[in-house]
């Protein structure tokens, strides 16, 4: 009798404990390292080397054709040109599923939860995948390497506890933080936006998420945050205040700016573009709106512009385009790598392959003199279809090589000089005491109808745009 009345208090008390802590049992982040994640034994991607640089001739799929890290182009180190960053969203959350199925990809570390001990073996995995592709850099939203919580409080402390990983893996590897992000458009709450809801409540609840993730990317060391505005958007005009809601974002990015000051964050503020999805309008269309919002709410300064190919395509303008009118504004901050379809409509995040295209983002890239602290971050997922561990590595290395032979490309242009000259000549007419006169805003309507009449009909150049193509073709 006595020994069962014992068991059964045993047992009451492991239901308390379990009760408690709840069913996954974790590591206390001052262990972290020291118990339960250690539970993958050896290598995540055995069989699988450092990448190394083997040349354009090599066959070996597991190399790099054309990015050579340490080699010097226009006076910089290949990698510092791109500096170059893993998605921890699509390389090891992202499943493969798609609105009429069901996920594809089962990585062998996965254990099918969404558990705290899952999320600290997925960063041990992100860190050893970074480190064999020779990557310097990483970005992530706050909920996809920890799991939710009931609370805010839940959440938070989830997140410090794989936070604390990721800090000493970093510190193993002397690897850093391009940027962090808050997922501010998965969970319900956000279902109307977040910083632009109708809810005063999430408004709220949004901050608390930002502070925190600012907080956390300070901790890794991130160069950079990113403002994506998940579902700041709307989906009908008739329902919406959109005065009321932009003004409220610019609050929000006013209350963010305000936050980092006081935390002593001196990494970016980017904000990142796209036009629509999920919303159908969403209110940081494009380089030129986004700019536009932030010089009428005087935040000009503040921010700068992270810039993906997929978004630009998706507003109706070329990845180059949107490059451009960041740069120009001094807004070019970062590039998020990636690339759409030509014969599909949405945000399909592939890997960028199009050397044309990547010639044309370095040329931009260029003459912005770098992105630094800003980087290349791969916004990029495989295919649904694709399916084997070594797809992951084989997706970044073509993506790496492809801006590579841009850069590569760009470069040749910019020695050759007869791009550069074809449009110099162009506007050489402006090159003349008038045209100063006009470009220094000295030239009023009066003086040019004098001139006008004086000149008579102007003559009239042809702009070679095939010539200009002829050119770039022969850098490709
Ligand atoms: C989605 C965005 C997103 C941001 C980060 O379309 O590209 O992945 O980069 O929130
Ligand atoms: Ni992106
Ligand atoms: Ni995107």
């Amino acid at each position: 009798m006595k020994a069962w009345g014992i068991f059964l208090l045993l047992l009451c008390l492991q239901a308390i404990t379990y009760a408690v802590i709840g069913e996954s049992q974790t590591c206390p982040a001052e262990n972290v390292g020291k118990c339960d994640d250690s539970d993958w034994e050896g290598e995540f991607f055995p069989g699988i080397n450092k990448i190394k640089y083997e040349g354009p001739s090599s066959k070996n799929p597991l190399s790099f054709k054309w990015y050579n890290a340490e080699e010097e182009i226009l006076g910089k180190k290949m990698k510092d040109w791109f500096r170059f960053s893993v998605a921890f969203w699509h390389t090891f959350r992202g499943t493969g599923a798609d609105l009429f199925g069901a996920p594809t990809k089962y990585w062998p570390w996965e254990d099918g939860t969404n558990s705290l001990k899952m999320a600290k073996r997925r960063m041990r995995a992100n860190f050893e995948f970074i480190n064999k592709l020779g990557v310097d850099w990483w970005c992530f939203h706050d909920r996809d390497i920890a799991p939710d919580g009931e609370t805010l409080e839940e959440a938070n402390a989830n997140l410090d506890e794989v936070v604390a990983l990721a800090k000493e893996l970093q510190m193993q590897s002397k690897k850093k933080v391009l940027w962090g992000t808050a997922q501010l458009f998965m969970h319900p709450r956000y279902m109307h936006g977040a910083a632009t809801s109708s809810e005063l409540g999430v408004y709220a609840y949004a901050a608390a998420q930002v502070k925190k993730a600012l907080e956390v990317t300070h901790y890794l060391e991130g160069e950079n945050y990113v403002f994506w505005g998940g579902r700041e958007g709307y989906q009908s005009l008739l329902n919406t205040d959109m005065e009321r809601e932009l003004n409220h974002l610019a609050r929000f990015f006013e209350a963010a700016v305000a936050y980092k000051k006081k935390i002593g964050f001196n990494g970016t503020l980017l904000i990142e573009p796209k036009p629509q999805e999920p919303t159908k309008h969403q209110y940081d269309w494009d380089a030129a709106t986004t700019a536009n919002f932030l010089r009428k709410y005087g935040l000009i300064g503040e921010f700068k512009l992270n810039i993906e190919c997929n978004h630009a395509t998706l507003s109706g303008h070329s990845c180059h385009h949107e490059l451009e009118t960041a740069r120009i504004n001094g807004l070019l901050g970062n590039i998020d790598a990636n690339t759409g379809d030509p014969q599909v409509g949405w945000d399909t995040d592939q890997f960028l392959v199009d050397i044309q295209e990547a010639t044309m983002i370095m040329l931009s890239v260029i003459k912005n003199g770098g992105i630094a602290p800003g980087g290349f971050n791969f916004d990029a997922k495989l295919r649904r279809e694709s399916t084997d561990v070594d797809d992951l590595f084989i997706a970044h290395i073509i993506g790496m090589d492809t801006m590579a032979r841009g850069l590569r490309n760009a470069a040749t242009l910019i020695e050759d000089g007869t791009l550069a000259e074809l449009v110099r000549k162009r506007y050489q007419s402006f090159d003349t005491e008038i045209g100063a006169q006009i470009e220094a805003g000295k030239a009023d309507f009066d003086f040019l109808e004098k001139k006008a009449k004086e000149w008579g009909e102007p003559k009239v150049a042809s702009a070679k745009q095939e010539l200009a193509e002829m050119i770039l073709q022969s850098a490709l």
